[in-house]
């Protein structure tokens, strides 16, 4: 009976650790479930062999054993003596094994690339991980582990791997209370109430998180900032957590408010100029580095919604840029200034604002600051063309920012794989330097051949169990991590290695959830702003369908601003006829855009005011190719219930039920949508929704009527 009793109480410790409640991410390592490869595996890897013992280095050997002992289902440990088959790890610095080996692929590496290869040393067969420093090391080690993951040959591989861009950076926008902008996971991971003394374990398996995909920083307050960061008692928290980062190779970044220096510093100006305000930056930026001294530098956001920033005081972007860079400099901080800004003082199209704004500074700015710019020219929509700066700049660094967080996408119920939407932007040609100057080319700096090359990504995570909320949201922040260390590789193959290690390595389970992956985007755009239509959501917190909305203080927030639906036709004619928006990409873009007949259908109503009839390429007129659409995205959000249905039991129940839900819910939304949509922009084609679809079980006034309390994300105090 007590043995009974005891067995039952260890099941119930042991249950919570087997849940997959989604916690482990990625990273999950539970044993090969192919017999045959298992037992290759476990005569190819008996132990880890490391000479050295840095934090960074320590943490490469606790994964692979921690990661292999699971895979295997043995006990892989590191000894203190090289043994038959295994797992050597090093720099030539850590290890003199490895400087012996005189690798001349080291000189091919960046400082935190890594080579993986088998070699016999000593007799003893080794699969060797070396690298230049300790962070390529550990690169390397996720790599195999990776490898073995998704059930790829671990030996005799030829594995030569530096990341393009350099800074591969988080944005979180989580508030000193905890709440997070745009945030749908639950509230931030940080508790800044508790830190620095209380050191929670989640913020070690986010850094392991972040490293597995080569993420080296991490921005951890809102842009939307908050002076208090700043306070000697918030810094020492922030030290706390960079503790914890820089043992994974990531630095720790703030957002600073441009005003710092009256709220904290009882200055009367914040005016970049004044040299009591350079003094107080200054001396702040020198006492954050007693603290971190690693820390990489600022991201902020000025003269933007509101926050304070140069030009209150007259002074340019650059001005403020350069004030804070200098101020950076001695350290080797850098400032990423965001150009995501917009004025409605100025009675120009939106999206044309940024352009102007900073293209008169190119070259302007010091050689610490790299521009942060949106992936597309309005805010993070289903679709948008690339951002006319990433073509424009040629003498400045400019870094990407993406948004993980689904804001415009459909929040925390849509699955929404966004691998295709950021390849479609980093594969986009600038035409800056004559064809093939994709925009990727212009982040990794390899177009100008810049030394300061980043990406930024809005963070998806909260303290939701499962850290992302949706449990396909932790795709984002993984294929948003491998992108950053390689722009070239492709959505199929970052999907197809997350699935293996998220999920299963059954091939059925990988296909068809691929698939469903792959689709999911485009499915999204359907449904929501097919056509190129764009920033129809609910104003203010941007959930659920309002195309009708005109009641926010300025225009660029209105979906009335962005789909000029009248009688005539719909769209933003973004022409010569129009904004000419058009007009600040190369000749060769524009060129492909101006013309309604050349210009992809996925742009059309972006840059083109068109006639309800006009005919398109199926053969329909536009009024039936957008009904189709969005009835279309509505099908499409069907298949995947279906699709997802056929794969129960192939998964463990729990996810399987938590994705079985949010399908049901993103179905009804999707036909919120639709039903909206084509309902409010019938009242201008003055066509019916044509028989034959569905029709909708709710008038317009229904839709309108709609009011969502309390979204999340959307306010709260930062
Ligand atoms: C942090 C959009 C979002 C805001 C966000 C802003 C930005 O406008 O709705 O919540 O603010 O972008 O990127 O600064």
């Amino acid at each position: 009976m007590k043995k009974l009793l005891y067995s039952l109480l260890l099941l119930c410790y042991a249950l919570p650790v087997l849940a997959e409640d989604g916690y482990r991410l990625w990273l999950r390592y539970d044993k090969i479930s192919n017999p045959t490869l298992l037992s290759a595996y476990q005569s190819q890897v008996t132990a880890v062999y490391a000479e050295g013992n840095s934090d960074i280095l320590n943490a490469a050997k606790e994964e692979l054993t921690h990661g292999f002992s699971g895979l295997l289902d043995r006990k892989i440990t590191v000894t203190s003596a090289l043994t038959d088959n295994s797992i050597v790890i090093g720099t030539p610095q850590s290890s003199p094994l490895i400087a012996s080996l005189q690798l001349s692929q080291l000189e091919q590496l960046s400082s935190e690339g890594f080579t993986i290869f088998s070699r016999k040393i000593k007799e003893k067969n080794c699969i060797i991980i070396a690298a230049n420093t300790d962070a390529g090391v550990l690169y390397g080690s996720f790599h195999l582990l990776q490898l073995a993951q998704t059930q790829q040959k671990i030996i005799n591989l030829a594995v030569i791997s530096s990341p393009r861009i350099q800074l591969r950076i988080l944005n979180h926008w989580d508030n000193l209370t905890r709440t997070v902008e745009r945030g749908y996971a639950g509230f931030s991971i940080w508790k800044w109430h508790l830190l620095p003394g209380y050191i929670d374990p989640r913020y070690k398996d986010y850094a392991r998180a972040n490293a597995s995909i080569g993420i080296n920083g991490t921005v951890v307050n809102n842009v939307n900032a908050n002076a208090q960061i700043l306070t000697k008692e918030y810094l020492l928290k922030v030290a706390a957590l960079a503790k914890v980062f820089r043992i994974y190779g990531i630095k720790i970044y703030l957002s600073a408010r441009f005003s710092a220096p009256i709220e904290l510093g009882k200055l009367k100006t914040a005016d970049p100029l004044h040299p009591e305000v350079k003094e107080w930056w200054k001396k702040k930026v020198d006492e954050i580095y007693t603290y971190i001294p690693d820390f990489g530098g600022f991201v902020v956001k000025a003269n933007s919604e509101g926050q304070p920033g140069p030009q209150n005081y007259q002074r340019t972007h650059a001005d403020g840029a350069n004030m804070l860079a200098d101020a950076l400099a001695p350290h080797k901080g850098i400032v990423m200034w965001r150009a995501f800004v917009y004025s409605n003082e100025t009675p120009v199209d939106r999206t044309k604002q940024a352009y102007n704004e900073f293209k008169p500074f190119d070259g302007q700015f010091k050689s610490n600051v790299i521009l942060q710019v949106k992936n597309g020219p309005l805010d993070f929509q289903p679709r948008e063309p690339f951002h006319p700066l990433f073509g424009a700049l040629p003498k400045t660094p400019v870094m990407m920012e993406f948004q993980l967080t689904q804001e415009y996408l459909g929040q925390g119920t849509t699955l929404v794989y966004q691998a295709p939407l950021m390849k479609e932007v980093l594969d986009a040609d600038t035409y800056r330097n004559g064809k093939g100057t994709t925009v990727a080319s212009v982040i990794d700096g390899s177009a100008e051949k810049h030394t300061l090359s980043g990406i930024a990504g809005v963070a998806n995570i909260g303290d939701d169990r499962n850290w992302c909320g949706h449990p396909f949201a932790q795709s984002n922040w993984y294929a948003y991590g491998k992108l950053a260390w390689d722009p070239l590789t492709s959505a199929d193959k970052i999907a197809d290695d997350w699935i293996r290690m998220t999920f299963t390595n059954d091939p059925a389970f990988v296909t068809a959830t691929k698939k469903m992956m792959l689709a999911s985007r485009e499915t999204v755009v359907n449904y929501m702003t097919p056509l190129g239509l764009h920033h129809i959501m609910g104003d203010g917190h941007h959930y659920g369908p309002s195309p009708w909305s005109d009641r926010l203080g300025r225009a660029d927030w209105n979906p009335v601003y962005y789909h000029r639906a009248d009688t005539a036709g719909i769209g933003f004619d973004r022409t010569e006829k129009g904004s000419n928006a058009l007009e600040q990409y190369a000749p060769e873009v524009r060129k492909i855009y101006q013309d309604p007949a050349t210009c992809p259908e996925e742009y059309l109503l972006w840059f083109h005011h068109i006639s309800w009839k006009q005919p398109l390429t199926s053969g329909k007129t536009l009024w039936e190719e957008l009904c189709a659409k969005y009835y279309g995205g509505v099908e499409e959000v069907r298949s995947m219930q279906k699709n997802w249905e056929l794969l129960k039991g192939k998964v463990d129940e729990e996810r399987f039920a938590h994705v079985h839900m949010l399908l049901a819910a993103q179905e009804k939304e999707a036909v919120w949508w639709r039903n909206a949509c084509l309902q409010y922009f019938s009242t201008f084609s003055k066509m019916p929704i044509p028989a034959g679809y569905e029709q909708p079980d709710q008038t317009l006034d229904h839709y309108k009527a709609i009011r969502v309390l309390n979204a999340p994300g959307n306010g709260g105090g930062n």
